[in-house]
C-alpha cells in the first residue's frame, strides 16, 4: 500500500485562470512582495494588503478546478494507499475538485484572522480594515495567510507525512520558497521516489528522480490514470 504525498503550487491553478507568482505577467510583476506578502507590509498599509487579497479572493471564486485538481481527488478516492495533498496555494480549487486530505500550509483566502487576538473566522468575500474582530472587536482584520517570515501551518504533521511517503510528488511549484522547497530533500531522505510535474525544471528540480514536463492538467491526469490502472 504505497503512501503518496503531493505538494502543489500556483502552477496547478494556472490552467484554471489564476495567475502564478513568478510568470512574466504574474503577481510579482504587479505588486512588490514586501508590500503585500509580509507582516511589515500589512503594518505599513493594511488597506493595500486587504485589497490585494480581496482581488485574489474574487478571482478564485470566479474560476473552476481543472483536470489536475480532479485527477488528484480521483487518486485519493481510488488508490489503495493513503494520499495526502499539501498545498502552498490559498485558493479553494483542491476542495472544490474533491480532495479531502488537504493541508493549506500557507493558509487560505477563505480564512480571516485578527492581528490582535488571533481569533479566526470565515473570511467575507471583501475584507475592510475597519471590520471589527468578532471576538475582541478591534478593527485589525487580516487574511489568515502565512506571509514571509511567518511560520507555515502544521509543519510537524507535514514532516510526519513526508517521512512516511513512498512517493513524493511536486506539482506546479518553482521551488523558490522554503520550507516547502525543502520537502523533496526530506522525502528522499526517507526513501521516497520523487517526481516533479512542471513546465520546466524548478529551482530544486535536480533533487527529483523523475520529471514530467508539460501542463499539469495533462501530465497529472496521465500519471493518475496509469497509477490507477496498475
Ligand atoms: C518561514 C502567501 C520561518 C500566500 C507565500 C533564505 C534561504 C531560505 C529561506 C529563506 C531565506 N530568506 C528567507 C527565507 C524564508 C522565506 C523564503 O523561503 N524566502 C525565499 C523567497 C528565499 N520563507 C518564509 O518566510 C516562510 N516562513 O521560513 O518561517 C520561521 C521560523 C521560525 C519562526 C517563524 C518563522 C513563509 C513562506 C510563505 C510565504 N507566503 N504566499 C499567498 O499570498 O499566496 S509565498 C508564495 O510563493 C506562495 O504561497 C508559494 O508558496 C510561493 C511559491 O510560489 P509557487 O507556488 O511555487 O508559484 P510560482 O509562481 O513561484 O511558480 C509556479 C510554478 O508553476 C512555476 O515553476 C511554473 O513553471 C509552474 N507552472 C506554471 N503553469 C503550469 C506550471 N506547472 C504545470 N502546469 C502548468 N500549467
Amino acid at each position: 500500500m504505497t503512501k503518496i504525498v503531493i505538494l502543489t503550487g500556483a502552477g496547478i491553478s494556472a490552467e484554471s485562470g489564476i495567475e502564478t507568482f513568478r510568470a512574466e505577467d504574474g503577481l510579482w510583476a504587479k505588486h512588490r512582495v514586501e508590500d503585500v506578502v509580509t507582516p511589515e507590509g500589512y503594518q505599513r498599509d493594511p488597506k493595500r494588503v486587504l485589497d490585494f487579497y480581496n482581488e485574489r479572493r474574487a478571482q478564485a471564486a470566479s474560476v473552476e478546478p481543472n483536470a489536475a485538481h480532479f485527477a488528484l481527488a480521483r487518486l485519493e478516492a481510488e488508490h489503495d494507499g493513503e494520499v495526502v495533498v499539501i498545498t502552498q496555494n490559498v485558493d479553494d480549487l483542491h476542495e472544490r475538485g474533491g480532495t479531502q486530505a488537504l493541508y493549506h500550509m500557507h493558509g487560505a483566502l477563505s480564512g480571516a484572522l485578527c492581528a490582535v487576538c488571533h481569533h479566526r473566522w470565515p473570511a467575507p468575500m471583501q475584507m475592510a480594515i475597519e471590520d471589527p474582530c468578532p471576538s475582541c472587536e478591534t478593527p485589525a482584520t487580516r487574511p489568515d495567510i502565512v506571509w514571509f517570515g511567518e511560520m507555515p501551518y502544521e509543519m510537524d504533521t507535514l514532516f510526519d507525512h513526508l517521512t512516511q511517503a513512498d512517493i513524493f510528488v511536486a506539482i506546479g511549484t518553482s521551488g523558490n520558497v522554503y520550507p516547502a522547497a525543502g520537502f523533496v530533500a526530506e522525502a528522499r531522505k526517507a526513501g521516497a521516489h520523487t517526481i516533479e510535474f512542471n513546465l520546466e525544471k524548478s529551482a530544486v528540480g535536480n533533487q527529483f528522480a523523475e520529471h514530467r514536463i508539460g501542463p499539469a492538467s495533462q501530465t497529472v491526469t496521465d500519471w493518475v490514470n496509469n497509477i490507477l490502472a496498475t
